[in-house]
């Protein structure tokens, strides 16, 4: 098997992104599965063309992304990609795309297509905080996590995709007040527990991980 996972470049001020961090850190090979490293722009449209020419140039069986979400104190492994770009911040060009679909003629939403609920447990075994997430936003994060999906459906049949959310890193939040952050050790970690589930789940296991609100 062989993942294609992404990292974005910093953004909204942000000297580092985690995510790019995390993936740096992976080794080439997780349960026997090829690791394919990827920065992509954090850029509405310019992001998904990156992950396109990476697909066809190394045509993974599976697409995972990792993306910063500031603010949450977990790692979370996110469910569903919307067909919305309303961004609350300019992109790294300069673009503020505001209510305009992913793509024109997409359906409102994909499922991701990785076992959410067996990348969670797994995460949490060894652990570290995770859940599932029902909202990656309507930035590029949820942008990229819609337009994999869409992409898949147009254009790379059978292949499967997913992302994951991660905090700050400790370094980034000395000066915010009271917002939590992990360590990248422990994003490392978290991000090799969901490839190894990805691995080696067939089907998601059914346990409980919905929210009231
Ligand atoms: N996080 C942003 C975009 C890039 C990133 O790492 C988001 O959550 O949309």
């Amino acid at each position: 098997m062989k993942i294609l996972v992404t990292g974005f470049d910093p953004f909204g001020g942000e000297p580092v992104n985690p995510s790019i961090e995390t993936v740096k850190r992976l080794p080439d090979m997780i349960a026997g599965a090829e690791i394919i490293k990827l920065e992509i722009p954090t850029v509405c449209h310019k992001s998904l063309k990156v992950i396109d020419m990476a697909i066809s140039q190394y045509v993974p069986d599976v697409i995972l992304s990792i993306g910063q979400a500031g603010g949450r104190a977990d790692i979370t492994v996110e469910r569903v990609g919307i067909n919305i770009d309303d961004c609350p911040i300019p992109d790294n060009e300069g673009n503020q795309i505001i209510d305009e679909p992913v793509a024109e003629d997409g359906p409102a939403a994909y499922f991701v297509t990785v076992p959410v609920k067996a990348m969670v447990q797994r995460i949490r075994s060894k652990d570290i905080p995770a859940s599932v997430s029902n909202t990656a936003g309507t930035f590029v994060c949820n942008h990229v996590t819609y337009g994999v999906c869409h992409l898949i459906a147009e254009k790379y049949p059978g292949k499967r995709s997913g992302f994951i959310h991660i905090p700050y890193l400790p370094g980034q939040v000395v000066n915010k007040k009271s917002v939590p952050s992990m360590s990248q050790d422990m994003m490392v970690e978290a991000v090799i527990a969901a490839i190894e589930a990805i691995v080696d789940t067939k089907e998601d296991i059914k346990v409980v991980g919905g929210k009231a609100h």
